[in-house]
């Protein structure tokens, strides 16, 4: 008789516990408060289709209460979770101006501050396109037992302990890495269980795809219109290698990319002279995932995780996937 077994979300993170010598389990309560949360968030977002049907955002449901909409229901969540964890002394994120701060006495002497975008590419949900939070914890840098303040937020992405994203998508992902290579789980909605299906995510050194809204084309710096022009022209064998593929919501490109290999281009517009997409909760978190899956992120100039942020929603021109073309894009630029 054969047996079969899956890894659970749960049971992973504790056996990775064992890789961090002094580990006492706090990262680990912090990652399923995550996973745990993502679950009520993706219930919501697989029923956002029947809105019209239940009800708009703004509107009062049948049974009288505000129907809220996902991106602050998720923000809600999210910071719940988080805060009831124990865990976790603040969290910033993209619905907040200022950080939130947990100063009550399950928080007391948390060490991890979390920085998130709960529900990003919402705009994306009306039309039943994927879309995903992001995540990525630090351990604070001022003292424990006291209220973390801005600096604990605005430290370089290499400081990272862990991030990730979940997906929710045609099944629903969690993909995370904790600086010792990148894993996705998929969830089992029949048992409501995250397991373990993609191990040891490795992204292709040499990508094929390009992900980039070439509606902003003429506002692009010149090395990015070069580099479309490098993707779209034959080469010498009269081939094209190269593929166009857009979603316009950063976790499904870029999930896809680190899959097949490719590369996601968000540079600064006419609209967006810094970037659009935010250093902190957006950029810093996928670039953590792309080197540890071996690929590369960067603002044209810099590694995206020696950048020293100077506030909380700053904003950066992002390349982030396979290192041909990220290389590439950098050296254009
Ligand atoms: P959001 O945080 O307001 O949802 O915006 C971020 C999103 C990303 O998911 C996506 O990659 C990008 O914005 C798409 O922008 P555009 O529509 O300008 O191509
Ligand atoms: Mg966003």
């Amino acid at each position: 008789m054969r047996s079969y077994h899956v890894t659970t979300l749960n049971e992973f993170i504790i056996k990775r516990q064992a890789d961090f010598v002094y580990a006492k389990g706090e990262l680990s309560r912090l990652l399923y408060s995550i996973g745990v949360a993502a679950k009520i968030v993706n219930k919501k977002v697989n029923k956002a289709g029947l809105v019209d049907i239940l009800g708009e955002a703004g509107n009062v449901n049948i049974q009288g209460e505000d129907q809220k909409k996902l991106d602050v229901f998720a923000d809600e969540q999210f910071i719940g979770a988080l805060e009831s964890c124990g865990e976790v002394c603040g969290i910033a994120t993209e619905e907040n101006n200022e950080i939130v701060t947990f100063d009550h006495d399950l928080s007391e002497g948390a060490k991890y501050i979390v920085c998130m975008d709960p529900l990003d590419g919402s705009s994306n949900i009306d039309v039943n396109v994927s879309v995903g939070t992001i995540f990525s914890i630090y351990r604070r840098v001022t003292p424990r037992g006291r209220n973390p303040e801005l600096q604990d937020f605005l430290q370089k992405g290499s400081k990272q302990i862990a991030a990730g994203y979940v997906i929710y998508g045609s099944s629903t992902m969690m993909v995370y890495s904790t600086g010792k290579g990148v894993n996705g789980f998929t969830l089992d909605p029949s048992i409501g269980e995250f397991c373990l299906s993609h191990p040891d995510i490795k992204t292709p050194d040499f990508g094929t795809i390009y992900s980039i809204n070439e509606g902003n084309y003429f506002d692009f710096p010149d090395g990015v219109k070069k580099f479309i022009k490098f993707c779209q022209v034959k080469d010498p064998t009269n081939s094209r290698p190269y593929t166009s593929r857009y979603i316009g919501s950063l976790v499904s490109d870029f999930h896809r990319n680190l899959l097949k290999g490719g590369i996601y281009l968000y540079p600064q517009t006419a609209k967006a002279p810094e970037g659009k997409l935010r250093l902190l909760y957006e950029c810093n978190p996928i670039a953590f995932l792309a080197e540890q899956a071996g690929g590369k992120a960067s603002n044209g100039k810099t590694r995206v995780l020696e950048i020293q942020p100077d506030s909380l929603h700053q904003r950066i021109p992002f390349y982030t996937g396979s290192k041909n073309l990220v290389e590439k894009v950098e050296e254009l630029l």
